[in-house]
């Protein structure tokens, strides 16, 4: 059949069905073309691979990615083998027989999608022809020196090549389309385009380069969107050839779509064109069969950064850490576009308002974040180098205690406990304690900075002066490298941090979507995120009550950063006044609204872009109604019915502290909740208000 009614399921049966005629893929060839194709550089990257599984289940054999070769990634991350496809075949030897090298095989990820790679080195003696076609063609000029712009003209040159090959050999059957993410792959399109080459193409940006530059630069942007001369900005920051790139990419798609709504505004005004759809990132989520698994996962990654804090604070371990709550950020070092800056200030009045409050509360603060370093610190492996020790002793002690008491025991005595252990015993004892005795504070990095005197996260730690100190509620651990499972400070992956902590913190100021706080909700994390992000935005718009469900929206757009800086304060008090039993009844509902950032929900958006582009490229073969909204346009995902609907208990969206003592009973019922959130069925109580010992 030409087209098949597909009904997507809704995934917890809270969300929207959804209905749109599929396309005929038998008759179609797919290509998503991205720089970060088996290359990871960011956040494009998450993006091509988590979605490559449920387009690999819709396209099978018909779905193609394409990007550069460097020898070291497709030996480490591909599988090579040959195209199943003889056009593609074809098309690949047009380019190999005129020396330009193209690879192809499996990438090895979830879903094993067929890539082609082109080989950039093997064709850059072209590169001074392909100028001057770019030239010829649209009048854009690119400067010997900018490698990343040359480079890219040398991938989108070849690909614009492999695609007139493989269009002519096909004939008109089956239709083409071809998926370009951002600029770095927009001059693909820009040739493709121009050669009238029959296919369908959409253009994804993930952000624009003038809001990239702009918000860092402290611009006041989004107040002034309309007022930029854009042109101006680009040619003063020497990237107006990439913004022409970028821009003609945009104009020449037949679909062009962004991944949030705040960068749809951003990007009307930055380059001109309105994004025809906003396909949001999603994850490939995977569910747990039982509830308490992510639970318990929280629990095991706990205890091994408990165990990390304990040799990092040695000899200043005078907090308690069942009391301790860990908070983090993550991601690329852009110190103000990631909030970082408004994060230090908040941290510095939330360390205020839990001493003036005298809470037992401490906040440790990791800061993830890559900067230039000459490696871990001295001070930082001794700190693990001593827990060690003391481990160590304290086995050694406990064994000769255990022997000794078996030994009487054994003759029917119970042994003098003021004896049990010997002077040699003590003796041990106060030698290793000795040794945890330091002369300064434990350190605020765990690395030796090169730029250490002018690092702005350091600096601004001088300035609010929160060094580790023993009447500091908010402890600070800046670890300026990404994290890895072989690391001998703190050896765990990103992933299984993440699960140990209890806040993700991610004041964005300048983020077109932003994973790092979406990771955090399918893991049940909650997070602090902005109304400036993407995700944010998105979660604004299709949740009820975000903060209901661990989802913090800072509002950095209409406010001061002065306001922004209080409401994120106000947002880590509350958050530390919650009883252990709250925090694992807000996990389970922060864990609950994966399904609304899964892939099998998220990616109709990417459906209904392609299915418009080729009712614009072939609207003979391809009808479709363009004005037809999507269905889940209006949707929202229910408040917890468990939450105080009044207006003054709705301050405490979120599980607020009550007389309930902190204490590890687990049996509130999560499923039951769940199901009664499912089926929109008032709870009998409300959270605050949860009756004491309730048993499953
Ligand atoms: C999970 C585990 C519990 C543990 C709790 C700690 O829910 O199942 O055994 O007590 O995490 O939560 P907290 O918010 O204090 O880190
Ligand atoms: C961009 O990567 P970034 O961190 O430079 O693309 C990501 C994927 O769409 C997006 O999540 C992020 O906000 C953008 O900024």
């Amino acid at each position: 059949p030409l087209s098949r009614s597909l009904s997507m399921t809704s995934l917890s049966g809270v969300l929207p069905a959804w209905e749109e005629d599929e396309l005929p893929v038998e008759d179609l060839l797919l290509f998503e073309v991205a720089w970060e194709v088996t290359n990871k550089v960011g956040g494009i990257y998450t993006v091509i691979q988590t979605k490559a599984k449920i387009t690999v289940d819709e396209w099978g054999e018909n779905y193609y990615m394409m990007g550069p070769y460097f020898e070291q990634n497709f030996k480490t991350q591909v599988e090579g083998c040959e195209p199943p496809n003889p056009a593609i075949r074809k098309a690949m030897d047009a380019l190999i027989h005129n020396g330009c090298q193209v690879h192809f095989g499996r990438w090895l990820i979830e879903g094993s999608p067929y890539v082609i790679l082109f080989d950039i080195g093997s064709a850059a003696w072209n590169l001074d022809r392909w100028k001057g076609d770019l030239w010829q063609t649209c009048s854009i000029g690119l400067p010997y020196h900018d490698r990343e712009a040359n480079d890219s003209l040398i991938l989108g040159s070849l690909i614009a090549w492999f695609f007139k090959e493989l269009t002519d050999n096909l004939g008109d059957k089956p239709n083409v389309i071809g998926h370009f993410h951002e600029w770095q792959a927009g001059a693909g399109l820009i040739l493709s385009r121009s050669r009238k080459i029959p296919m369908a193409t959409v253009f994804t940006t993930h952000a624009t380069l003038l809001g990239r530059y702009l918000c860092a630069g402290n611009a006041d942007f989004y107040n002034n969107l309309d007022k930029f001369n854009i042109d101006k900005e680009a040619g003063e920051r020497q990237i107006y050839h990439r913004y022409c790139l970028e821009r003609a990419a945009v104009h020449c798609a037949h679909v062009f779509t962004t991944v949030s709504q705040i960068t749809a505004v951003e990007a009307n005004h930055m380059l001109h064109r309105k994004p025809d759809v906003v396909t949001p990132n999603g994850l490939n989520v995977k569910k747990f069969s039982a509830m308490h698994e992510f639970q318990n996962l929280h629990s095991t990654s706990k205890i091994r950064i408990q165990e990390f804090v304990r040799g990092h604070f040695y000899g200043h371990l005078d907090f308690n850490l069942e009391k301790t709550l860990f908070f983090f950020i993550a991601g690329r070092y852009e110190f103000s576009n990631k909030g970082a800056d408004i994060f230090l200030e908040s941290l510095s009045r939330l360390n205020y308002l839990l001493r003036v409050h005298r809470n037992d509360v401490t906040v440790v603060v990791f800061f993830i974040m890559p900067a230039k370093t000459n490696n871990f610190n001295v001070e930082s492996l001794k700190g693990q180098a001593v827990r060690k020790q003391l481990w160590d002793t304290a086995h050694t002690v406990k064994e000769k205690f255990g022997k000794k008491l078996y030994d009487a025991l054994l003759t029917g005595t119970i042994p003098d406990m003021n004896s049990i252990l010997d002077r040699d015993d003590f003796t041990i004892m106060k030698r290793a304690i000795y040794a945890t005795q330091r002369h300064s504070l434990p350190p605020v990095t765990t690395h030796n900075m090169l730029d250490d005197s002018t690092d702005p996260i350091l600096s601004n730690v001088r300035r609010i002066g929160l060094f580790n100190s023993r009447n500091d509620r908010v402890k600070i651990i800046f670890h300026p490298e990404f994290l890895s499972s072989t690391s001998p400070l703190l050896p765990m992956d990103y992933e299984d941090f993440v699960r140990g902590c209890n806040l993700g913190v991610f004041p964005s100021y300048y983020e077109p979507w932003g994973y790092t706080p979406g990771e955090c909700t399918v893991m049940g994390i909650p997070s602090v995120t902005t109304n400036l992000s993407g995700f944010g935005c998105f979660m604004e718009e299709h949740v009820s009550d975000p903060a209901a469900y661990g989802i913090y929206i800072v509002d950095r757009r209409f406010r001061s950063p002065e306001e922004s800086c209080n409401q994120l304060t106000q947002f880590m008090f509350s958050f530390c006044q919650q009883s252990r039993r709250q925090r694992i009844i807000q996990r389970n509902r922060t864990e609950r609204l994966s399904d609304l950032l899964d892939w099998r929900y998220l990616g109709r958006f990417y459906i209904h872009a392609r299915h418009l582009a080729l009712s614009r490229a072939f609207p003979e073969k391809f009808k479709m109604d363009p004005m037809a909204p999507l269905k889940t346009e209006g949707f929202r995902y229910p408040r917890p019915y468990s939450v105080p609907p009044s207006p003054s208990a709705s301050l405490h969206s979120t599980p607020h502290h009550s007389d309930v003592e902190d204490d590890d009973d687990e049996s509130y019922d999560e499923d039951e909740e769940a199901e009664r959130d499912r089926l929109n069925i008032k709870a009998p109580f409300a959270l605050g208000a949860m009756p004491e010992g309730k048993k499953k």
